[in-house]
């Protein structure tokens, strides 16, 4: 069930955690069919069959480029570059925290905890501002993007897993196939889209990153990132990055591979994990093109 899935992503048996998407009404508003959308709560179906059999669209493997230490300490639910900077989304309660780094050193300059009562997820720029999302509380936070002071607050349906924007709306996952924009004044769900490959929908979509007119997102427990249009949601090919897992005897779930940022000078992803402990930045390398 997908109250059991979600549920034990956080260690949590929350109420809050239970949307059983048989007993929603017909949907009738942008919000409502969104929702309609939710995991029906199997594990996720990607894996190596299905991501190499897409005949249509490529397959990318990795090149490392440059190779950064990651604390071990953070369960990453956010990454992305903003004016030179690097800035990481934290997750757990208790131990969720906002922090801008530089890129270089991995010095933090400067960051903001979440209180323990919010399990911390996605997070993104736009403008002077970073927003990010919080799990199950519905709420979102606002901080100033140069001193990650607390500005304001926000609210939206649902979920808050993973965030990210083309430079007009706030762009956020819910752990479904659907990916909701929001209006970032008002907040309003203004359209969605359904990520869809050759096979169906794909779900359980987590960190974010908006790259020239597509989006990137980590597909919960696998090793695969899937791209698709930020228009369409239809997919548009697949980043395989399996053996990038430092640790694989210790880095099981929950401390799967999360977390996308697009270095735009350098043209690399910056890809980690949850609590792994290297950071990397990675170009695309052609294993399947697409036909
Ligand atoms: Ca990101």
């Amino acid at each position: 069930m997908a109250s059991l899935a979600i549920a034990s992503r956080s260690g949590l048996n929350s109420p809050k955690a239970v949307t059983n998407p048989s007993r929603m009404k017909a949907p009738h508003s942008v919000t409502e069919s969104a929702f309609a959308r939710l995991p029906s709560g199997q594990a996720p179906d990607v894996d190596h069959e299905r991501v190499y059999e897409q005949l249509t669209v490529p397959v990318h493997t990795y090149e490392i480029v440059r190779t950064f230490p990651h604390d071990t300490r953070d369960y990453t639910e956010g990454l992305f570059h903003h004016k030179g900077y690097l800035y990481e989304a934290t997750g757990e309660f208790g131990r969720s925290r906002l922090k801008k780094s530089d890129i270089e050193t991995g010095k933090v300059l400067c960051e903001s905890d979440l209180d323990v009562r919010y399990f911390g997820e996605g997070a993104t720029a736009l403008g002077d501002h970073v927003y990010r999302l919080t799990y199950l509380s519905t709420f979102g936070f606002i901080y100033r993007d140069d001193t990650l002071e607390l500005t304001g607050t926000f609210h939206y349906p649902g979920q808050g897993w993973g965030l990210t924007t083309d430079g007009k709306s706030l762009i956020m996952s819910n752990g479904s196939a659907a990916i909701l924009f929001l209006d970032p004044k008002t907040f309003a769900v203004e359209r969605y889209i359904v990520v869809t490959d050759s096979f169906s929908e794909v779900g359980f979509l987590n960190e974010l990153e908006y790259v020239d007119g597509e989006i990137y997102a980590n597909v919960w427990k696998t090793n695969y990132i899937v791209r698709f249009s930020v228009e369409t949601g239809t997919v548009t090919g697949w980043l395989d990055l399996n053996g990038l897992d430092p640790d694989p005897e210790k880095l099981v779930y929950p401390y799967v591979l999360n977390g996308i940022a697009h270095d735009t000078d350098e043209g690399t992803l910056v890809v980690t994990g949850k609590n792994w402990p290297s950071l990397w930045h990675v170009k695309p390398v052609l294993a399947k093109p697409g036909s």
